[in-house]
C-alpha cells in the first residue's frame, strides 16, 4: 500500500473506532511499515479528523510512558506525545459521564502552562521552568482506542498516545518555588489511596519531560506555543475508572484536583 493511503486507513479506522466506542486491534501486525514516523504522521492526520468533525482546536501536548511504572505496564521504553484539544478539557466538579469511553482509566498528572514559545533542538530542565508560567495539578483520562490496552509505541502514538480528556484543578503556582523532583503526590480512589509517586517518577523531573517533548517536536519543526498546556505524563500507574468513582490526586504543596464520574 502506498503511504498516504496506510495514513488515511489507519486515521479513519481509529477516529471510527472512537466514534462508536469499538476497540480495534494493534495495527503493526497489518501494518508492518507502521513505525514511530509514520505514526506520528497518523496521529496529526487523525488530529486534523478531529478538529474538523469537532469544531475544535489544539490547546496544547500530553506526554505519555514518561515513567518507568506506565512503560512497564505497557512494555515500551520511550515516552511518547499526543495532542490536546478544547474539545477534551473537562472541568473539576461536574460530573464526567463514562458514555463516550470503551475502557477509560485515570492518571495523576502535572500540568505545565506556558508564556513563552519552547523550541528545540536543546531545552534544558533550567529553560522549561524559565518558560513556564504556572503548574497544576491534573488529571487525565486515557482511553485507548485498542483491545485491552496492547499496543506498540507506534501503535500508542497513532492513537495520539490514548488521549481522551483531561482535567487540570484550579490552583496555580509558580514552579519557582518548588522543587518538583521531590513533589510527593498521592492518588486516592474512593478515599482509599492506589498509588503514591514523585515527580521524579516522571523521567527524573518532571520538566525534564517537557524538555524531551520541546527537543523531539523539533525534529518535525514543531514548537511548543505560549498560552498551551502540557501534562507531563502519568507519575503512576494508570487506574480502571467505574461508576460511581471519586478520585483525588493531590500533590505537596499544590493541592489536589478531584475527578467525579457516573454511567
Ligand atoms: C499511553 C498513554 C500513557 C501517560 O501519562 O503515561 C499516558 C497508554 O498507556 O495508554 O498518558
Ligand atoms: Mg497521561
Amino acid at each position: 500500500m502506498i503511504k498516504t493511503d496506510v495514513i488515511d486507513q489507519i486515521a479513519f479506522e481509529l477516529f471510527e473506532a472512537e466514534k462508536q466506542k469499538k476497540a480495534v486491534n494493534k495495527f503493526v501486525d497489518a501494518y508492518p511499515e507502521l513505525d514511530e514516523a509514520l505514526a506520528y504522521q497518523v496521529q496529526e492526520h487523525l488530529v486534523e479528523m478531529k478538529c474538523k468533525e469537532e469544531n475544535t482546536k489544539r490547546i496544547g501536548l500530553k506526554l505519555g510512558l514518561t515513567s518507568k511504572a506506565k512503560q512497564e505496564m505497557m512494555g515500551v521504553h520511550e515516552p511518547s506525545y499526543g495532542i490536546l484539544l478544547e474539545s477534551m478539557q473537562l472541568f473539576e466538579g461536574e460530573k464526567i459521564s463514562l458514555a463516550p469511553f470503551i475502557h477509560a482509566k485515570l492518571e495523576p498528572e502535572i500540568a505545565f502552562i506556558f508564556n513563552k514559545e519552547l523550541k528545540g533542538p536543546h531545552v534544558t530542565v533550567a529553560d522549561v521552568l524559565q518558560a513556564t508560567e504556572y503548574i497544576a495539578p491534573a488529571v487525565e483520562i486515557i482511553d485507548s482506542r485498542f483491545h485491552g490496552f496492547k499496543f506498540t509505541l507506534a501503535d500508542a502514538v497513532a492513537d495520539n498516545s490514548s488521549s481522551s480528556r483531561f482535567i487540570i484543578g484550579e490552583r496555580f503556582y509558580s514552579p519557582k518555588n518548588f522543587d518538583l523532583k521531590l513533589m510527593g503526590m498521592v492518588f486516592k480512589q474512593n478515599g482509599e489511596v492506589v498509588a503514591t509517586g514523585a515527580g521524579a517518577a516522571v523521567m527524573g523531573h518532571p520538566a525534564r519531560a517537557i524538555a524531551w517533548l520541546a527537543n523531539r517536536l523539533y525534529k518535525v519543526g514543531q514548537s511548543i506555543q505560549p498560552g498551551e498546556v502540557v501534562l507531563s505524563g502519568s507519575l503512576s500507574a494508570a487506574i480502571k475508572i467505574e461508576a460511581g468513582d471519586h478520585f483525588t490526586a493531590g500533590f505537596d504543596g499544590l493541592g489536589s484536583v478531584e475527578a467525579i464520574f457516573t454511567e
